[in-house]
Order: C-alpha cells, then sequence, then structure tokens
C-alpha cells in the first residue's frame, strides 16, 4: 500500500532528477483543478514552461516574481480560502530556507489541502549558483519533520516522485516532498507581468468573473 513511510527521510538517499522532468510529471497527475503557486527563482520559470495544458488549466498557476520564501505562505492563504481545492507550493531550497517558519505554522494548522514541494539543487541557481546551507548539511525534510510535518519525505526517484504526489492528492495532508534537482537551465522564461499573472490565476480560482 502507498505510504509516506516507505520514503526516504534522507537528502543523501535522494536521487538527482531534473526540475522540468519532475515538474511535467507532477502537472500530469493533477486531476481537479488544483492550484500550483511556483516561487522565486527557477522553480516558477520551470512551472510556466510545463504549463501548456488545454482548457487553460495555466490560470490555476500563480507564479512569484518578486520575493524569496513566498510560495508556501501564498499557497497556505489559497488553501484557507479554497478548503475543498488542493494547493501545491514549489519552491527552492534557498528560498525555503529564508522562510522556515512557514512549514511550522502550516504544520500548527495542519492544513489538509496543502502540498509543499521542495526543489533543492543546492544552490540559488537563478542569481547565479551561489551555495546554499542544503549542500553543508541542511536537510529540509528532516526540518519540516522537525516542525511538525510529520508526512514530509524526499522522493527517491522520478517514480517515487510520482507515487507521492498521488499520495499526497488522494489523501489528506499537509504534505512535503523533497526533490532534489540539477543546475540545468529552465525550459523557458516566465512571463514578467505582475497583474496579468495575479488576475489570470484569480478568474481560475473563480473569484474574479470579468
Ligand atoms: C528576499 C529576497 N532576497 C534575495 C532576492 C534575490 N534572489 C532572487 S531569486 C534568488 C535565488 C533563489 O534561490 P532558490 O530558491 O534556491 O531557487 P533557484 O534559483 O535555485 O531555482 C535570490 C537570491 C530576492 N528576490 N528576495
Amino acid at each position: 500500500m502507498a505510504s509516506i513511510a516507505n520514503h526516504p527521510a534522507r537528502r543523501e538517499q535522494a536521487k538527482v532528477m531534473n526540475r522540468y522532468d519532475i515538474t511535467k510529471r507532477m502537472l500530469g497527475l493533477l486531476h481537479r483543478d488544483e492550484a500550483v503557486i511556483g516561487g522565486i527563482g527557477y522553480s516558477n520559470f520551470d512551472l510556466w514552461a510545463a504549463s501548456e495544458r488545454p482548457q487553460g488549466r495555466r490560470q490555476q498557476n500563480f507564479y512569484m516574481l518578486g520575493s524569496m520564501g513566498l510560495a508556501v505562505p501564498i499557497a497556505l492563504g489559497v488553501a484557507i480560502a479554497q478548503p475543498n481545492r488542493k494547493t501545491i507550493a514549489l519552491e527552492g531550497d534557498g528560498s525555503i530556507l529564508m522562510q522556515l517558519g512557514a512549514l511550522a505554522t502550516v504544520a500548527a494548522r495542519g492544513q489538509k489541502n496543502l502540498v509543499v514541494v521542495i526543489l533543492d539543487n543546492g544552490a540559488y541557481q537563478i542569481t547565479g549558483g551561489q551555495k546554499t546551507l542544503t549542500g553543508l548539511g541542511a536537510d529540509v525534510v528532516a526540518i519540516a519533520q522537525g516542525s511538525g510535518l510529520t508526512q514530509s519525505a524526499w522522493a527517491a526517484d522520478e517514480s517515487a516522485f510520482e507515487e507521492l504526489i498521488a499520495l499526497s492528492l488522494k489523501e489528506d495532508g499537509p504534505w512535503l516532498i523533497g526533490c532534489r534537482i540539477d543546475t540545468d537551465k529552465p525550459k523557458d522564461t516566465t512571463e514578467r507581468n505582475p497583474p496579468r499573472i495575479k488576475d489570470n490565476f484569480m478568474r481560475g480560482l473563480g473569484t474574479l468573473k470579468s
């Protein structure tokens, strides 16, 4: 039976995967108009690149262009406002390290419809590849577990990632899935138009009618 307990809790046990590939795999598993929040950095570039979906479903994506560490807080707000919609935050390791308190907040709320995916390349890649602390011993899954997010694990490989995403969409969260990724360039660049991103997202969630 699929269970979080079958997935590793330590970063060294996770295969280094490709951000675009796993983003595409994740989108392929969405089925009920889930909202996806892409954090600053290349997380949202590859979300943009991988989101050529039919029926305008790109509109259910939000792309954070300005500040680090906001994918989880924004996703939490969406999840609270629309409790019947699963909401996924895609966040880089550098960005989540700036906002660790958000993990304990999500845990304390027990936000059932929230899934956090950490894309850990050990670098602030978009600003030049400076090293982050995850390459020096910080383990975001261990930090998440210590913050009270008991349903946290590393994706050992691509098929384990798909299994974890499917599990997180089916069962109550909150969930946190750690993914080690390489430093390949993203496949596209997110459109730099924050008002349009915001309006499209609100239309996708049904909160803006025009
Ligand atoms: C509060 C804040 N500090 C610094 C920056 C500059 N900055 C933008 S993205 C980024 C790196 C993001 O790293 P990570 O989240 O690991 O994503 P990656 O670039 O590796 O995809 C930095 C330092 C910023 N936008 N906001």
